[in-house]
């Protein structure tokens, strides 16, 4: 692998591609489409008090929420640059109530794309780091358009995914399969630069991230591992330590580089979010497939990530992401407490 701070993206996306003599281009071409679009939000963001893009657009999208102006902002340049590729055949967004199918007079490619333009940005008004979350999976459908079954499939089956920090600086880090790989961009020659080839998990952190707050509401398996963390036991680390951004691409980047545990599970019945908060196909996914590539590990609680079927678009999941022992053991506590009554 050549040296820091030379090795652009875009020689990466083709050097990987070479793993794949039947390629024909278009795939790479989609990867700087969504580094192009990562620039331009990053640019944004960059400038966000300054200029009058901070703040709600007085809508509210399909998750309930009300849209921050970036929000939006993010969610239109990745459409207008990805719509009219010719690269893409569906587009899945968080923002989006409907899959946008490419229609004539655009070509329709061989890719489908789910994405979540803005993730974290109830945190922008704050200058928290935020990203961009994508997932790229091959057509599958028979017809010369896509069709919903391209985006509704199995996060196993993705052919890349990624996500784009915009933090103290702005990094694009992706996995095709192939290893995971991060990339700085340098503002100056504003390209993605590589800085962390081959990113590694470790297989256990001391680190743990979840909502507190959310305590009261969590099942018994939840709330004894979390006790559990906390203990004094010097051969396995214990106590952790507790860091919660809530802006999952920083909570998960930050355990990605230096091990740990990520934990958004579901509330217990009765509660507003049976079915955790995050969305599979957008944030679960593709934070489940570069964990795995990393040797890392993500799970509902019972079942891999990447073996869980999507009904539906805007599908939430628990989520439990992080270092393989520490998921693991996650799903130890789980199959103890939460035994599902007969
Ligand atoms: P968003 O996609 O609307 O930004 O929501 C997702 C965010 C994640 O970034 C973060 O992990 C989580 O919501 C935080 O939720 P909470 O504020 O309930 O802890
Ligand atoms: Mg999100």
């Amino acid at each position: 692998m050549p040296g820091k701070g030379t090795w652009t993206i875009e020689r990466h996306f083709m050097l990987q591609e070479k793993s794949h003599p039947e390629a024909k281009g278009e795939f790479t071409q989609l990867l700087m489409d969504i580094a192009l679009a990562g620039k331009i939000i990053s640019r944004e963001v960059n400038k966000a008090g300054l200029v009058e893009i901070l703040g709600l657009t007085g809508e509210i999208n399909i998750q309930g929420e009300q849209v921050q102006k970036l929000d939006d902002f993010a969610n239109k340049t990745l459409i207008s640059i990805l719509d009219r590729s010719g690269r893409v055949c569906m587009l899945g967004t968080e923002e989006n109530t409907e899959a946008i199918k490419i229609l004539p007079p655009y070509t329709s490619g061989h890719y489908a794309v789910s994405m979540d333009p803005l993730d974290g940005s109830s945190n922008i008004d704050v200058n928290v780091s935020v990203g961009t979350i994508f997932s790229i999976h091959r057509k599958v459908s028979k017809g010369p358009r896509g069709e919903e079954a391209d985006l509704l499939q199995t996060g196993r089956k993705q052919l890349a995914a990624g996500y784009i920090i915009y933090g103290s600086s702005t990094m694009m880090v992706y996995t095709t399969g192939n290893g995971v790989h991060g990339f700085t961009l340098d503002p100056s020659v504003g390209e993605f630069l590589l800085s962390h080839p081959d990113i590694r998990i470790p297989k256990r952190g001391n680190t743990y991230s979840v909502n507190e707050g959310n305590y009261l509401f969590w099942s018994e398996g939840t709330k004894r591992y979390i006790k559990y963390l906390k203990e004094m036991d010097n051969q396995s680390g214990r106590p952790y330590t507790s860091r919660y951004i809530g802006s999952l691409v920083s909570d998960f980047h930050r355990n990605l580089l230096h091990g740990g545990i990520f934990l958004y599970p579901s509330d217990q019945k009765d509660h507003k979010r049976p079915h955790g908060k995050l969305r599979l196909l957008y944030e679960a996914a593709p934070m489940a497939y570069i964990v795995d590539r990393a040797g890392g590990y993500a799970s509902d609680g019972k079942k891999n990530i990447l073996d869980l079927e999507p009904k539906e678009l805007h599908q939430r999941t628990p989520l439990i992401v992080g270092s393989y022992e520490d998921v693991k053991e996650y799903e130890e506590f789980i199959a103890e407490y939460d035994k599902e009554k007969k």
